[in-house]
C-alpha cells in the first residue's frame, strides 16, 4: 500500500487559490488517498486546516484539526463538499493565518457558531455544530473552496501589503 504523501502548498498570489471548486461527485479511493495526503500535509506544515484547493486539486474537500492542546488526542476532520447551513449572529475576532500566505497574521471577524452539513470519509451524510476555533477553521476552509482568502476581508491596502510580502516569499522559495 502506498504511504501517504506530503503535496507542496501553492502560495498566493497563484490562479487555482481564486476558482471555485467543483462539488466532489461520489467518493472514490482516490479523493481517500487526497483527504490522508491532506492531514499529512496540514500537520506536516503545521497548520490546523487545509483545503484541497491548497493543493492544487479544485475540488471540494477539507481537513482540519483545530485541537491547539498539544497534549490532548489529534481530532482530524475530513470534510467532502462542507455546506454552512447556518450561522450565528454573534461574531468571533480571531487572529487568522494562511498556509498560502506564509508568516502573515490578521485579525478576521466570523460568526461565532456555524451548523455545518458534509459527507465524511465513509461516504456517510454529517451534520453538526461547530464554536470557538473550530468554527473559525471550519469558514476558513470553506472559503478557500469559493476561492476566498483571509486577505480578502481586509482593506485593500493591507490586502494589497500581504500579497506583496506572499510574492517576495514565493520568489525567494522559487529560487533554488
Ligand atoms: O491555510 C489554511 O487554511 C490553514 C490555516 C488554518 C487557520 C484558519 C483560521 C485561523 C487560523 C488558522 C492556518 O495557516 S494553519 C497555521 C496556524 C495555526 C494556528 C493559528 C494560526 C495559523
Ligand atoms: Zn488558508
Amino acid at each position: 500500500m502506498k504511504r501517504m504523501s506530503i503535496r507542496p502548498i501553492l502560495i498566493h498570489p497563484d490562479p487555482r487559490l481564486k476558482k471555485v471548486a467543483a462539488p466532489v461527485p461520489d467518493l472514490s479511493d482516490d479523493l481517500r488517498r487526497l483527504a490522508e495526503d491532506m492531514l499529512e500535509t496540514m500537520y506536516d506544515a503545521p497548520g490546523i486546516g487545509l483545503a484541497a484547493p491548497q493543493v492544487g486539486v479544485l475540488e471540494r474537500l477539507i481537513v482540519a484539526d483545530a485541537v491547539k492542546d498539544p497534549d490532548a488526542e489529534p481530532q482530524p476532520m475530513v470534510m467532502f463538499n462542507p455546506e454552512i447551513v447556518l450561522s450565528s449572529d454573534e461574531t468571533n475576532v480571531y487572529e487568522e493565518g494562511c498556509l498560502s500566505i506564509p508568516d502573515q497574521y490578521a485579525e478576521v471577524t466570523r460568526p461565532a457558531e456555524v451548523r455545518v452539513r458534509w459527507i465524511d470519509m465513509t461516504g456517510e451524510p454529517r451534520e453538526a455544530e461547530f464554536d470557538g476555533l473550530w468554527a473559525t477553521v471550519l469558514q476558513h476552509e470553506i472559503d478557500h473552496l469559493n476561492g476566498k482568502l483571509f486577505i480578502d476581508y481586509l482593506s485593500p491596502m493591507k490586502r494589497q501589503m500581504m500579497t506583496r510580502k506572499s510574492l517576495k516569499i514565493k520568489r525567494e522559495r522559487a529560487r533554488v
